[in-house]
């Protein structure tokens, strides 16, 4: 008997260690879990073991619940509540209203804004302590998620001088999700919002939605698909919202909605949506009347206006400033605003696609009202591997422009790819348009310096679903919360952030983040080589965007098939944007324009994105274009081979559940990767008519049978292009 409850003691001992083992990515980056450096332990729990924290409103009792189960859950620490330092070890936490300690620091007060905080070590009669402060509530938040992160993070709480504050005001989570829970170029199950079960009913995931981005620094959501159903704007849908947005303020998260240019005839009756006829004015005014009744801060509308069918004033003979800035007079009262986007194409047959939101808009310039904002994506075709920046970066100085940016990663490999999608952020922001000379980055543009706009924007198309991991692939968690981090700072590094991302994820263990991060930093330049190196884009099979189809030619409209971009032909490879070609080089100033005007000066990871070149082109590397094309290819998928190897070395350093789940889903990406490849040089060689040289792997099937490969089902679709 004795040996028998020994036995069943043991196993329930065992079955803990891997239960706490497992790991379903629900916390996200707010895992909280135990510090298990002992001296840093104490060390941590000696320096907050009493509190003086006042919370008198929604949002900085927010902010004390989420510093009281951190430190609970990492250092099993109920501080002390008291009114004043009796001791060393004090954390005081407040605005200069709730807490008199922080107002006696106004320089600190004045440099960080209405959303900033400092953090700073004190002693005053020997006694240390630590103070997080700021102007508002929403401040004092960020704050304090600013010091679980240090302890997350295993950092140093002494001698802290933390000033912060975001460089871009409006800081957006753009959700494509449609009212029956599809998604857009979702890829991890259905959509958060149980539209069905709203108002009554707030499922918590909809807070913890909310607290991942508050420590972030998210401050906006646009909770519904730009190409956008009118019924959202109905009363029986605004009360809904209106539920979402009383559970998102507390955490600094405002509501925005899309709303459908045509509303006015579909929910309306009205014959007409003409911006310029006073009783579509009068019932836009009416309807944004009824908005501010429901939801008192509302942020404003999203526009998708005349782009893929998308109804806009174009509809009537208007343009866009005359759209946006209809929307724009009856938001105004309110501080309401308007984000219309640029990513438009509805020629009939485009010279170059890629020239028509710069056509379309910059003529604009000067002409948008002071609460409209224009929403360009990164690139001028469409969130591509890679693309140069789009060229309305600089040319609209009159005009806030707000950057796009696709965190899904619906041309990406969908939730089955691990790809870290900072460095791809990271390079248009700090490229140069040179519209004021050197040094004019698009960071410079999104954030208002370079014109001195005081509207700054920045949006994410999220990557966000039901999938109990929120992103469907563990580290997609990883691009959301880089999203974030960069939103708040543009200069933050690709590599600071997966280090603290890796470490409140994962572990603080340094023999798996530092393989991991070079996995995560080189991911990005691995997924462009077996997709679509040195320049080439828009290569992907029909309809869901997913596996290889460069030899897509026939999808209702030229500018949707693949053989429209890259243009393969016996003579070489590359779409002529130059100035002997669709001259779309000039829609850059010359600086840039003159760059990649020409094939010599062009960077090479664009080559193919600027010019048509011959496939015996001797590139720098001395090889022919041909050559370096395999080569990018095989270098693509051999590099996914490295990354399942370093994965596979980190068994053991987390928890298996997670670490299976990536270990399965590298495999995905190796298969994936080696028919991209496989596909690509095959249908290219009918072009080239050149070798993949023996001693490279062989194809093992032919260009029929990957052509044959069909894509069924693929999620995110929902019958759209
Ligand atoms: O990336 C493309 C997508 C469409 C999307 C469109 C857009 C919401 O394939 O699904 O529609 O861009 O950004 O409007």
């Amino acid at each position: 008997m004795r040996r028998k409850i020994c036995y069943v003691i043991a196993l329930l001992g065992l079955l803990h260690l891997v239960q706490a083992k497992a790991d379903n990515g629900y916390r996200l980056w707010l895992r909280y879990e135990r510090v298990t450096d002992n001296a840093l332990y104490n060390n941590y729990r000696q320096s907050v073991k009493q509190l003086i924290f006042p919370a008198n409103s929604p949002t900085l009792k927010a902010a004390k619940a989420e510093l009281q189960t951190g430190l609970l859950q990492m250092l099993n620490l109920q501080p002390a509540e008291v009114s004043s330092a009796t001791t060393s070890g004090t954390l005081v936490a407040g605005t200069a209203l709730t807490s008199k300690t922080v107002a006696g620091y106004q320089a600190q007060l004045k440099a960080i804004g209405d959303e900033g905080y400092f953090i700073k070590s004190v002693a005053a009669n020997g006694k240390s302590s630590i103070i997080i402060g700021a102007n508002t509530g929403k401040g004092v938040l960020y704050g304090v998620f600013n010091l679980l992160k240090l302890i997350q993070t295993n950092g140093s709480l002494q001698q802290l001088n933390v000033i912060e504050s975001p460089k871009i005001k409006l800081r957006l989570l753009n959700h494509w999700d449609n009212l029956d829970r599809t998604v857009e170029r979702g890829y991890a199950g259905s959509s958060i919002w149980k539209w069905h079960k709203l108002p009554q009913y707030i499922d918590p995931r909809y807070i913890d939605y909310a607290r991942a981005n508050a420590s972030i620094g998210i401050n906006g959501t646009v909770v519904n698909n730009v190409n956008a159903n009118a019924l959202s704007l109905t009363k029986d849908y605004l009360i809904k919202v209106a539920a979402l947005a009383n559970t998102f303020r507390p955490y600094g998260i405002k509501l925005y909605l899309t709303a459908r240019f045509s509303a006015p005839v579909e929910i309306g009756g009205l014959k007409t949506a003409d911006p310029l006829d006073a009783g579509v004015q009068k019932w836009w005014k009416d309807k944004v009347d009824e908005i501010y009744t429901y939801i008192p801060d509302f942020g404003g509308f999203l526009v998708k206006a005349n782009s893929e069918g998308q109804p806009g004033p174009q509809t009537y003979g208007r343009n866009h400033a005359d759209g946006a800035n209809m929307l724009a007079d009856v938001l105004k009262p309110y501080n309401g605003i308007v984000m219309w986007r640029a990513f438009v194409y509805d020629d009939k047959v485009p010279d170059d696609r890629a020239k028509q939101a710069y056509n379309e808009f910059k003529p604009l310039d000067g002409q948008f009202k002071s609460n409209v904002i224009v929403q360009v994506k990164n690139g001028a075709i469409d969130f591509q591997p890679r693309e140069p920046f789009h060229p309305l970066f600089g040319a609209m100085p009159k005009t806030p422009l707000a950057m796009e940016y696709q965190i899904t990663q619906e041309y990406l490999g969908f939730s089955n790819y691990l790809v870290y999608l900072a460095p791809l952020f990271k390079e248009t922001l700090d490229s140069d348009t040179y519209a004021k000379g050197k040094g004019s980055t698009v960071a410079k543009v999104i954030d208002g310096q370079l014109e001195g706009h005081s509207l700054t924007a920045i949006a994410g198309v999220s990557n966000i679903g039901s999938d109990v991991n929120w992103t469907g692939h563990p580290f997609g968690q990883a691009n959301w919360y880089a999203y974030g981090r960069l939103a708040w700072n543009p200069n933050l590094s690709s590599d600071a952030i997966a280090d603290e991302w890796l470490r409140m994820t994962f572990t603080n263990d340094a023999s798996f983040i530092n393989p991991v991060k070079q996995i995560m930093l080189n991911s990005r330049e691995t997924a462009v080589n077996f997709m679509t190196p040195l320049g080439l884009h828009h290569m992907m099979s029909m309809g869901g965007h997913y596996g290889p189809g460069p030899w897509v030619s026939n999808a209702g409209r030229p500018d949707w098939t693949s053989v429209y971009y890259h243009k393969a032909d016996s003579a070489g490879i590359g779409f002529n944007r130059s100035s002997t070609g669709s001259n779309a080089v000039a829609q850059y100033y010359p600086e840039v324009r003159n760059r990649f005007d020409k094939i010599e000066t062009t960077p090479q990871e664009l080559l193919l994105w600027f010019h048509h070149v011959s496939w015996n082109y001797t590139m720098p590397s001395g090889k022919t274009l041909w050559m370096e094309l395999v080569d990018h290819y095989y270098a693509g998928v051999d590099s996914v081979r490295s990354m399942q190897k370093t994965w596979n070395l980190m068994h053991g350093k987390i928890d298996n559940s997670r670490f299976e789940e990536v270990k399965q889903l590298l495999q995905i990406q190796e298969q994936s990767a080696v028919t991209w490849r496989n596909s690509c040089l095959l249908y290219f060689q009918t072009f080239s008519k050149q070798p993949i040289l023996a001693g490279y792997e062989q194809p093992d099937h032919d260009l029929a049978y990957y052509k044959n490969i069909q894509y069924l089902f693929a999620p995110g679709t929902h019958g759209v292009q």
